[in-house]
C-alpha cells in the first residue's frame, strides 16, 4: 500500500515563521537565513554532523509542529481537567494541580517522526504511567488506553503494556520547561521506542479500553505496529 507521507497539506505543519518563533527565541533570525534551515530540520542530517561543535549546539532542535486542526487548543491552568474513565473502577479527573503533585519522573530520549526526522537528547519530565493510572484502578479487562486529544480529532492508543515500558510517561516539562502549546500544553503522551504518531498531544482524556483503537494516522493507512524501524510509514 502507498503511505503518503504525513506532511501533506492536511496534516498542517507549521508556517516557517510560527515556527522559527516558537524554535528559537531570542536567536538572530539572521542566523538561520532560509537555504540553512532546510539542512538543519533533520536532527540526523549529515550536514548537521560536520559542522562545527561551536554551531550545532546553536542549531535549532529539528522539531517540527504537527498538528490535524486548524488552531491548537489553548492551555488554562485553571479550567484545564484530565479525565481519565472507561475501564476503571474509579473514573477521575484531576487538574493541572493535581497532575504536577503526581510522583515526577525524568528522562532524556530520542523522538522520532515516522516521516524521517528526528531530535536527540530531549529532556523530558512528566509521570509514568502506573502511577497516572493507580488511583483509577483499571479494571482486568483493560488492556488498551485511548488518549483523546483536545485537538479534534486527534487520538491515539496503546496497550497498557506499551505503556508500561520505562521510558513512556505522560509528559508535562520538555527540555526544562513547562510543555509548550505547540508541542502539546500542558501534556502529551511520550514513548520514545514509537513513532511520533503514538505521543499523542493535548490529552484530555484516557479511555480504557480493553483493545487499542485505530488512532488517527492509522485511520489513515499507518501501522498501528507503530514500534520505531518497524512502521510501514517511512519505508
Ligand atoms: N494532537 C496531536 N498530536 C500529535 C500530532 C498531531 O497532529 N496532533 N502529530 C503527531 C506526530 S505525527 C508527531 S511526529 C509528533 C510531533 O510532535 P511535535 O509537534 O511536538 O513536534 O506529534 C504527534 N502528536
Ligand atoms: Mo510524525
Amino acid at each position: 500500500m502507498h503511505i503518503e507521507p504525513h506532511e501533506r497539506p492536511d496534516a498542517r505543519p507549521y508556517g516557517r515563521r510560527t515556527f522559527l518563533a516558537v524554535t528559537l527565541g531570542g536567536l538572530s533570525s539572521l542566523v538561520w537565513a532560509k537555504p540553512a534551515w532546510r539542512y538543519f530540520s533533520s536532527a540526523l542530517s549529515p550536514v548537521v554532523a560536520e559542522l562545527p561543535s561551536a554551531v550545532r549546539n546553536v542549531v535549532p532542535s529539528g522539531w517540527r509542529i504537527y498538528t490535524v486542526a486548524a488552531t491548537m487548543p489553548r492551555f488554562d491552568p485553571g479550567t484545564w481537567r484530565l479525565r481519565i474513565d472507561g475501564l476503571v473502577e474509579r473514573p477521575l479527573t484531576l487538574t493541572y494541580e493535581e497532575l504536577l503533585a503526581l510522583p515526577r519522573a525524568e528522562q532524556v530520549s530520542d523522538f522520532h517522526c515516522v516521516t524521517g526526522w528526528s531530535v536527540k537528547n530531549v529532556h523530558w519530565a512528566g509521570v509514568r504511567f502506573p502511577d497516572l493510572l493507580e488511583p483509577a484502578k483499571p479494571k482486568p479487562l483493560a488492556h488498551a488506553l485511548a488518549f483523546v486529544s483536545a485537538e479534534k480529532p486527534y487520538l491515539d492508543s496503546l496497550t497498557l503494556d506499551q505503556v508500561f515500558l520505562a521510558d513512556a510517561m505522560l509528559a508535562y516539562e520538555m527540555d526544562g520547561r513547562a510543555l509548550s502549546r505547540p508541542h502539546g500544553a500542558p501534556a502529551r503522551v511520550v514513548i520514545p521506542e514509537m513513532y511520533g504518531y503514538k505521543n499523542t498531544k493535548w490529552v484530555e482524556r484516557i479511555i480504557l479500553t480493553n483493545e487499542p483503537i485505530d488512532g488517527y494516522w492509522e485511520a489513515r493507512g499507518y501501522d498501528s505496529d507503530a514500534w520505531v524501524g518497524h512502521s510501514n510509514g517511512l519505508a
